[in-house]
């Protein structure tokens, strides 16, 4: 089979929707980092290879690259990288490009892409309740810029400023209430952006802190957009101690060996801290109230697809 040229579907692209997406991108974008930058956070640059990246809790293909020897993985977040950096500093964020090569499932979501932008920070010696608190401020700011720069017409009718602080749902009440499929089913009735918290252990990767008082229930935090966009932003406290995160990696599964890097710099010590990430292209989508991520993104990866 001949596959039709990239550059043919580029050309072809709605100019309309690709400039509104690119427009609220640097108006987000630039929203969001000046509130980070009066919070006092630093920004540091974002790592694309490295030994060590996220884990993910769902399989994506982990390619690795060879460079003089040494193998470097592509990143998929930059979680360790910002526990890391707190080794120096006391808040930090980054826009990270996260490469995660998606299985073809994930195709039709209208909400993945192989490639992808996310504002990922994270909080030296802080709390769950912190960083949500920072999450809630820089949402209403990005969105409160974006009704001041362009016509209500092209935006999503359901977008304007939200209570805060968000409501907040525990994971079992919702799976209890809503079922498996809680997250979609919740979305699409709900209005106003609301946190799923309390996440079960296996549903989440090992770096998420376990909660002292709860056996296998992280101190964690999913942000749902309402009207049915689904999840916009996943964080919580960490594991930081050497033990602990040895005992989780064991809990998922995971090969210690995957993890010398991260277990050595526990050794010497992590800080504890509270951090999240927010999908850049997502809230673009959400802001447009647009059917498919790709509409809004000038590049998209989308998944299976040969493409720019
Ligand atoms: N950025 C997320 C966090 O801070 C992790 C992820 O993207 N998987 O928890």
């Amino acid at each position: 089979m001949i596959e039709a040229s990239p550059i043919e579907g580029f050309f072809h692209r709605d100019k309309e929707k690709i400039y509104l997406g690119t427009k609220v991108n640097t108006i987000i974008r630039g929203s969001m980092k000046r509130y980070l930058d009066r919070l006092g956070f630093l920004e540091i640059n974002p790592v694309i290879i490295s030994p060590i990246s996220d884990p993910l809790n769902h399989p994506v293909d982990d390619p690795t690259l060879s460079y003089y020897g040494y193998r470097y993985r592509l990143t998929k977040s930059m979680i360790f990288h910002k526990q890391l950096a707190l080794v120096h500093f006391d808040k930090i964020y980054s826009f990270s490009p996260n490469i995660r090569l998606e299985p073809l499932e994930r195709r039709g979501t209208g909400r993945h892409l192989a490639e992808f932008t996310q504002l990922d920070l994270e909080v030296k010696g802080k709390g769950r309740e912190f960083v949500m608190k920072i999450a809630e401020g820089m949402i209403d700011d990005a969105i409160e810029n974006v009704l001041n720069a362009l016509d209500r017409g092209s935006l999503n009718p359901g977008l304007r400023r939200y209570k805060r602080p968000f409501r907040k749902v525990r994971y079992l009440d919702a799976v209890e209430e809503y079922g498996k499929n809680f997250e979609t089913k919740m979305s699409q009735e709900a209005e106003e952006p609301f946190w799923i918290i309390d996440i079960p252990l296996m549903e989440r990767e090992f770096y998420d802190r376990e909660k002292d008082d709860e056996e296998g229930v992280l101190m964690d935090m999913d942000l749902i957009y309402p009207l049915g966009y689904g999840e916009a932003i996943s964080g919580g406290e960490r594991e930081y101690k050497y033990e602990r995160i040895l005992q989780r990696i064991a809990k998922k599964g995971q090969r210690k060996e995957d993890y010398a890097l991260l277990l050595e710099a526990a050794r010497l010590g992590i800080p504890p801290s509270a951090g999240f990430g927010i999908g850049i292209e997502r809230f673009v989508r959400f802001i447009l109230g647009a059917e498919r991520i790709s509409d809004v993104v000038l590049f998209p990866k989308e998944i299976g697809k040969f493409v720019l």
